[in-house]
């Protein structure tokens, strides 16, 4: 399956930190890297006052569902030293899934496409950058329309 990761960090040495969670994410059994974002350095979003992050997001071809493919995520956020105090608050690494092929996930675990991505452009820059196609299953657009939609706000 094709999968989209966006990928984010305020603390530390930001590029770093992306840098080895997308080597860590090549290096996972059933995981293979096929695309990287540049990097984008982004105004912190929501009601935390916290450092600026850097923002990307990378294509993936994995054999792992979806939860299997989360718990890479969260071992890759451990492993890179995230310490998870207030929500929401400054983070060394944020794996986050936003897209699994073109399927609707709702779980008490799992929301995917991601329910915050269509808002961010932190994500649809990246993502529009290595998938202007990539469709959002729920909305029925794609990530270039999606950001073209935020523009316009
Ligand atoms: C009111 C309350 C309005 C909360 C907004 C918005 C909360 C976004 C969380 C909010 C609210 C978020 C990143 C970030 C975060 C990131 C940049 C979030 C989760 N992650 N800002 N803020 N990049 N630039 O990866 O998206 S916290
Ligand atoms: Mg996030
Ligand atoms: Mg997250």
């Amino acid at each position: 399956m094709k999968a989209y990761i966006g990928l984010g960090s305020n603390l530390g040495n930001r590029e770093e930190n992306i840098r080895k969670a997308v080597e860590l994410l090549e290096k996972s059994p059933g995981i293979r890297v096929v695309k990287l974002s540049p990097f984008y350095e982004t105004e912190p979003v929501g009601d935390i006052p916290q450092g600026k992050f850097i923002n990307a997001a990378a294509e993936i071809y994995t054999t792992l569902f979806p939860p299997g493919l989360l718990a890479v995520c969260r071992n890759i956020e451990d492993a890179l030293g995230r310490v998870r105090t207030v929500k929401w608050g400054p983070r060394t690494i944020d794996l986050d899934i936003l897209l699994y092929g073109e399927e609707v996930i709702r779980t008490s675990e799992l929301t995917i496409p991601h329910p915050l991505m269509h808002e961010r452009e932190f994500v649809l820059r990246p993502l529009s950058d290595i998938a202007p196609d990539a469709y959002h299953p729920v909305l029925g657009k794609t990530a270039q329309e999606l950001l073209k939609e935020l523009w316009k706000l």
